[in-house]
């Protein structure tokens, strides 16, 4: 019955709306709540450098499409994505994912509490809400890099707004619902504000859920999941869905004159999130998070201070796709980050511009696995046992703008990084080939490690005609290694494979000993386009990063893993990470033109990005894991009054690079076809669209590999070699309401 009552409710709303003159013949401007204020000049972090966004229109036609956050970003050049869970995929920037990226939500540097990365910090802000982004995907300022090697990503909600005089308030709501076909996915979002000359109260709430998504055709075989569940059709991508993903802020803003204090605590539960390629699923996850933020401007500068305090409680089990063995297997781990920051954006001169800060993170974990039973029993298995990481970071840049033409930055960041971890123990210590030796082994070594990392950047910006614009850069940057890469300690196949940040189906073991990756990268940008921006454009940039320490793998060869373990060329496998060097390279390009116009016909625009990359270990000559094969996307966009419509192309090469140490599994090539409309009127906006509109079977390269259902928690229980597919067919209609 909910499969239809969605759909109904809103075309319901939709003939109510339309059935009222007054809104729908109204022409067509974009409401204030749509649209991103301007770049919020009280915020050191941002430069004017190194930085793309993503346009408030595409923010407005992916809301409809997913309720991934982290998918709003994949028409940024140089931007791909890990698949995951139906609501945490993992960016990555040029070959570099996950933490070796600097992510903030809101400014807040959210942290992951789970050995699979289940809750990234995309995962904690619904595309309903952002309403701005923003990306450094080249050479990253310092300012707002640091415990990175690669680019840095920043997720905004729309900034509070305030009456402009002393007797004016201000009200505004909005309200919005979405039904996608595949997965029968739907969900609401609600916000309402009051605010006034000093102050403002805001409240949203959004929530979405979604069945397991289907693959245009079968790719695996008919079987049960679960050991007495139904069958699980061969089409059907297991362990896929999610619900009760709800996400709820209540904040409260006050001004006066330059000054602005802002305090947010928010909230996100989800119910169940599916992992189609790791080998278990979120049974639960409560994230709450308190934000407070100052800002004032004064006649030297700006100054900006943070504070944020980050409760994570996760947990995991087997979903109802996989075997349980009468038991289940529980999983769980509580994070606690705090952040603090103070940052000051110091106008020396017209012409030179210093932003220097410190900023401080305490991150804690635990994460145990209660007792099941048998040789996983009578004791809780600690996986990490009260891991701490500290870091401390101060930094300074000077940004000179030297003529209309000119303009350089240089800065430096210095971190001081501590990880720690206290003594762990298995099921059962007494079973020493099973848990004692490799518990004893790891108890025994020293864990208490400091890094000391040196960031560097220099870049130069070069408009030499009001029709080009050159950028070329410079960056060294340092990440230490996260609590799982130095202390997951088991080399049990079965609780190593439980530790896995990349989705490919292996068992990872950590390496206390890890030194941080170092990376140095070059970056050159062309940027060509009519005076205006508004006939055509073309940007391409070239990058080269050489990492030296990059935290790679390699095959398993003590305590519990076998001789096979180290040769097998076509099964999972158990790995531990290792420092080697590797390199990565590529080139974007991007482009649109204008291809007509009229008052009557409206506007025709194309646009494309072409991504390119390469990702190589120098130490073994490897390939490094999950690079995205060249890929291609084009789209005409059409605009006529208050519709847009785009029809959209994406066409990628076979993914035949793989990770041989993993086993990664290679993917074919494929095109897809999707199709988008949206009409806006002022107090309203509807978009529908067709995704993959031919239906076409394709395996995202980055999808990690297929062990959603069955006995996952075997090694080779699960076949070897098959994909996670992408989405079928799916209808997709969202409705959008403002007041
Ligand atoms: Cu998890």
């Amino acid at each position: 019955m909910k499969t239809i009552y969605y759909p109904l409710c809103l075309i319901t709303a939709l003939l109510v709306l339309s059935s009222n003159p007054a809104i729908a013949g109204e022409a067509v401007v974009l409401d204030e709540i749509t649209v991103t204020a301007a770049r919020d000049k009280s915020d050191s972090s941002n430069s004017t450098l190194g930085a793309s966004g993503v346009d408030q229109e595409e923010i407005a036609a992916q809301r409809a499409a997913t309720s991934d956050s982290a998918r709003l970003l994949r028409d940024i050049p140089g931007v791909s994505l890990y698949g995951a869970g139906g609501i945490s995929s993992l960016p990555v920037i040029h070959g570099l994912a996950d933490d070796r990226l600097r992510v903030q939500v809101d400014g807040v540097d959210l942290m992951p509490a789970c050995p699979n990365h289940m809750n990234s910090p995309l995962s904690y802000i619904d595309p309903t809400k952002v309403a701005d982004v923003t990306v450094y995907s080249g050479v990253t300022p310092v300012s707002v890099g640091g415990d990175s090697i690669g680019g840095s990503i920043q997720v905004k909600s729309a900034p509070p707004l305030f009456a402009d005089s002393k007797d004016k308030f201000i009200t505004k709501a909005q309200v919005g619902s979405f039904f996608r076909s595949n997965g029968n996915a739907y969900g609401y979002n609600f916000g309402a504000t009051l605010a006034g000359q000093a102050f403002n109260l805001r409240y949203t709430e959004s929530s979405s859920r979604s069945d397991n998504y289907t693959a245009a055709q079968g790719f695996k075989a008919v079987s049960k999941g679960s050991e007495t569940g139904p069958l699980i059709p061969g089409d059907e991508v297991g362990s896929s869905a999610y619900s009760g993903s709800t996400n709820r802020t209540i904040g409260i803003a006050l001004k006066h004159d330059n000054h602005m204090a802002q305090l947010d605590l928010s909230r996100q539960t989800v119910d169940f999130e599916g992992f189609p390629n790791q080998r278990m699923d979120m049974t639960s996850n409560d994230n709450k998070v308190l934000n407070f933020r100052y800002t004032g401007q004064f006649t030297w500068g700006d100054l900006e201070g943070r504070f944020s305090y980050q409760d994570t409680k996760h947990m995991m089990d087997m979903g109802p796709d996989r075997y349980s063995y009468g038991t289940g297997m529980p999983m769980d781990a509580e994070g606690k980050t705090t952040n603090a920051s103070v940052k000051g954006n110091i106008f020396l001169t017209d012409r030179d511009t210093l932003r220097t800060g410190v900023e401080y993170q305490y991150y804690t974990l635990n994460d145990w696995w209660p007792p099941v039973g048998g040789t996983m029993g009578p004791n809780t298995f600690w996986n990490i046992d009260y891991g701490q990481r500290e870091k401390f970071d101060v930094f300074a840049e000077w940004e000179a703008r030297w003529s209309d033409l000119w303009t350089s930055l240089v800065g430096f960041r210095y971190g001081v990084v501590n990880t720690n971890a206290g003594p762990v123990q298995g099921y059962d210590n007494g079973l020493a080939g099973l848990w004692g030796n490799d518990a004893a082994a790891f108890n025994a070594q020293n864990r208490n490690l400091t890094d000391y990392n040196l960031d560097l950047t220099a870049m130069v910006k070069y408009p030499p005609t009001a029709r080009q614009t050159y950028e070329a850069g410079y960056a060294r940057k340092t990440r230490s290694p996260n609590l799982y890469q130095r202390y997951a300690w088991s080399t049990n196949a079965m609780a190593a494979l439980m530790n896995n940040l990349v989705g490919d189906g292996n068992g990872y073991i950590g390496y206390v000993d890890l030194k941080p990756e170092v990376a140095n990268t070059v970056s050159v940008t062309g940027d060509w386009h009519d005076a205006a921006r508004e006939q055509w454009g073309i940007k391409a940039t070239g990058y080269y990063t050489h990492v030296q320490d990059y935290i790679d793998a390699k095959r398993c060869d003590f305590g519990q893993c076998s001789a096979g373990n180290v040769t097998a060329t076509s099964s999972f496998v158990l790995l531990q990470y290792v420092n080697q060097t590797a390199q990565l390279y590529g080139v974007d390009l991007s482009g649109n033109l204008l291809l007509g116009k009229s008052a009557d016909i409206g506007s025709f625009t194309g646009t494309g990005v072409l991504n390119f990359v390469r990702g190589d270990n120098l130490t073994t000559g490897d390939n490094l894991y999950n690079i995205m094969p060249l890929n291609v996307r084009a789209a005409i966009v059409h605009r006529l009054k208050g519709w847009t419509t785009s029809p959209e192309i994406l066409v990628v090469a076979a993914k035949t690079r793989v990770s041989q140490v993993r086993n990664e599994i290679q993917t074919g090539d494929y095109w897809l076809m999707n199709l988008r409309s949206s009409y806006e009127w002022k107090h309203a906006r509807l978009d529908f669209a067709i995704e993959n509109l031919f239906d076409r079977f394709y395996s995202d390269p980055l999808g990690g590999a297929y062990v959603g259902q069955g006995p996952s928690m075997t090694t080779n229980g699960i076949p070897w070699g098959v994909a996670v597919p992408g989405r079928g067919r799916s209808f997709n209609v969202s409705l959008n309401l403002f007041y």
